[in-house]
């Protein structure tokens, strides 16, 4: 069951890790939803903390820092600003963005560790854990690497093989080698914390049970958990970047990064209560405030079981009343990938196309992975920005402004006798505030989003079919009616827009010179302008995105594409070995190319003349896509003079011309560092 009516709510969205920089995905999948939610409740007038931040402990940091030759507290101060700023950028508008690494965190996880050791929650255990002799400590399921034993995939994860996809323990790896030292990993007993999770099944069933209002996606996650049993699970690991386990006998440990990175929700919420000058326990310990955690679905379990029961055995705190986790987006027809690179960064859409910020999060929110993966194509971002945006949105608000200014002076037209068609279009639009807002509260953001775009298309038909230009030649009074009414519709346009495309509704708010904030209370009403009031400048909310600009973005990411394919290009694995007598047989020597023309027919060979220092020789050579006949006259060739004589497509070939293979297939021609004599032998 949810709770009814709340007043307050304490909103979070998962603290990413401060390991790299953020993409379309991260948006879609959790922080345009919690903003388009957060929005909506503000400007009902509820009391909200949106609380997020970075995340910047756990294996994912060291191993970032590992790579690019810096130490995880500089991996973690480079990306906790460059995120801050992109999630600004697009207009989230968290009340607090802070990060795990700041004390009142440490201080604040500590605490709760210790009160859960206090009071005997949790179950110490020696385990045998991989340790590494060479650099001397415990290693992380990451850091261990073998061979897949279900696929013998050689580079698998201590936790996964990323070739198969299995989830896997370090100990199924055959032959594991730690990756920090290459080193064999030897077995070593270690203490650790455990919460057993095994003995809390039944209150955590009892909880997620209760919320059968919960998205499919999300209980069937939670239901399989349950359904396998589960199983204690260690708070604290052997690691040295983390926030220290606060007990004497835990040298050389730290928290779990799953066991602090939630409560960063609480001490973030501390740290903004401080500021602001406000009580942070109301926003989790008083159980009519509504806890929502906004997540990905790789991160369910974590904040559907395993926070809850930390929650649960603290004993002080509410428990999250949903968690809307959403699915992944993929992105032209591949999933997103930071490895890859298979990704649009936002810092780079912002560079390329500035002040676009809502065209993304609309073309987000409108595909959003609510139910299932979703797909986000360039081609469809232009065609809801050109169809969508500016012909449907764009195009009623402006015709509305621009027949004001041209036919009532730029202020709002007094409206007059109503006729049937105004009155049913007004009853329309008084009922969309209501319908928008109860999509949102159920958190279908797409469905919100699209009867958004219903009252623009409401608009558009009421012009289309009251045609004011027409009428202003008869009838000035009724066009000020049909103008006052349009008025009216985009003026409730700027507030219900508001939550999915704010710089818009800004915008829109500039142009009908709307000072004061309207909120969602007086959404639906036909009065928010009166008659006289002047209308700022015109401009238009939206621009047309150009068949150019899609296709840089697309040849963008193909070029992306390209550079990968190479970088994982392995090298040729070794032919059988050979003694000197075998290469010896080959005579190889030097020439230069006294000819060149394409043999017709076909589009790999090239006809050479090679003066070989022995009269010359026709040489046939498939490279005909490398090089145009032109650019190798003249040059100094490497050529196997012995090779038998072969007929090829009708021509005669005396030889072969060496050649070098790029990475990516590329062919190089082999020439001597200085000119040599025609007809040297190469040895
Ligand atoms: N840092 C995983 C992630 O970035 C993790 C989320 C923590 S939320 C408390 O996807
Ligand atoms: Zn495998």
């Amino acid at each position: 069951m949810s709770l009814e009516n709340p007043q307050r709510y304490t909103v979070t969205a998962a603290l990413i890790y401060a390991n790299g920089p953020i993409h379309i995905g991260h948006l879609a999948g959790c922080y345009l939803p919690a903003d388009i939610y957060v929005r909506y409740l503000r400007s009902t007038g509820k009391d909200v903390a949106f609380i997020s931040g970075t995340d910047e402990h756990g294996v994912p940091i060291t191993i970032k820092a590992k790579k690019e030759g810096i130490t995880p507290q500089e991996v973690v101060d480079k990306y906790y600003g460059q995120i801050k700023q992109a999630f600004s950028d697009f207009g989230i508008s968290f009340d607090i963005y802070s990060r795990t690494s700041n004390q009142i965190h440490h201080e604040t996880s500590q605490a709760f560790f210790t009160k859960l050791y206090e009071k005997g929650d949790f179950v110490e255990e020696v385990t045998e854990q991989y340790y590494d002799e060479v650099a001397n400590q415990f290693l992380a399921d990451r850091y261990i690497v073998g061979t897949c034993p279900v696929c013998g995939n050689p580079n698998a994860y201590g936790d996964q093989c990323e070739r198969c996809g299995t989830a896997l323990s370090p100990t199924e790896l055959i032959e594991p080698h730690s990756t920090l030292s290459g080193s064999k990993p030897v077995m070593r007993a270690t203490k650790n914390w455990f919460l057993p999770l095994d003995r809390m099944q039944p209150d955590i069933e009892t909880y997620v049970n209760s919320h059968t209002e919960w998205k499919t996606n999300v209980a069937g996650q939670c239901q399989s958990w349950l359904k396998e049993g589960l199983r204690p699970r260690a708070m604290t690991r052997d690691l040295d970047w983390g926030i220290k386990v606060p007990l004497a006998d835990a040298e050389g440990k730290v928290l779990y990064v799953w066991f602090d990175a939630p409560i960063g929700y609480i001490s973030m919420t501390k740290e903004w209560a401080t500021e602001q000058g406000r009580d942070w326990e109301l926003y989790w310990r008083d159980e009519h405030t509504k806890l929502v955690h906004f997540i990905g679905k790789d991160n369910i379990v974590f904040h559907c079981i395993i926070f809850p029961a930390m929650l649960m055995a603290e004993g002080s705190f509410i428990l999250a009343d949903n968690v809307p986790a959403n699915e992944f987006m993929n992105l032209e027809g591949d999933k997103i990938s930071t490895s890859r690179n298979w990704a649009v960064w936002l810092h780079e859409y912002l560079q390329e196309m500035p002040d676009k910020q809502d065209v993304l999060r609309y073309v987000l929110a409108a595909n959003a992975p609510e139910s299932k993966d979703s797909e986000f194509t360039w081609k469809d971002f232009q065609t809801r920005n050109n169809a969508e945006l500016v012909g449907i949105f764009g195009n009623f608000v402006n015709r509305a402004v621009v027949l004001t200014q041209k036919f009532c002076d730029n202020k709002v037209p007094v409206r007059g006798e109503l006729t049937d068609y105004d009155k049913q279009v007004l009853d329309e639009l008084a009922q969309f505030p209501d319908r928008i807002g109860q999509s949102i509260g159920q958190y279908k953001f797409r469905e919100a989003l699209g009867y958004l775009m219903d009252l623009a298309r409401l608009g558009n038909k009421y012009l289309a079919e009251t045609e004011p230009w027409k009428v202003i030649k008869t009838d000035a009074l009724r066009t000020n009616t049909i103008l006052n009414i349009a008025l009216q519709i985009s003026a409730n346009l700027a507030i219900v827009c508001e939550p999915f495309l704010p710089f818009s509704a800004q915008k829109l708010c500039n142009q009908l010179r709307i000072v004061d904030r309207l909120d969602w209370q007086n959404a639906g009403r036909a009065d928010l302008l009166v008659a006289g009031h002047e209308l700022g400048e015109g401009a238009l909310l939206f621009a047309k995105i150009e068949d150019d600009e899609i296709n840089t973005q697309i040849q963008k990411l193909l070029t992306a594409k390209r550079m990968n394919e190479l970088e994982t290009k392995t090298i040729p694995e070794l032919k059988p070995e050979i003694v000197y007598d075998d290469f010896a047989k080959m005579d190889i020597r030097i020439g230069t190319i006294t000819e060149a023309e394409r043999v017709p027919k076909s589009d790999k060979l090239l006809k050479l003349k090679v003066d070989d220092g022995m009269g010359g020789r026709q040489i046939l050579s498939g490279i005909a896509k490398h090089f145009t006949p032109e650019e190798i006259i003249g040059k100094q060739v490497t050529f196997l003079a012995n090779l038998a004589p072969r007929k090829m497509m009708g021509h005669e070939s005396q030889g072969m011309i060496l050649m070098a293979e790029d990475r990516d297939g590329k062919l190089a021609l082999i020439a001597p560092g200085d000119a040599v004599w025609n007809g040297g032998g190469v040895s």
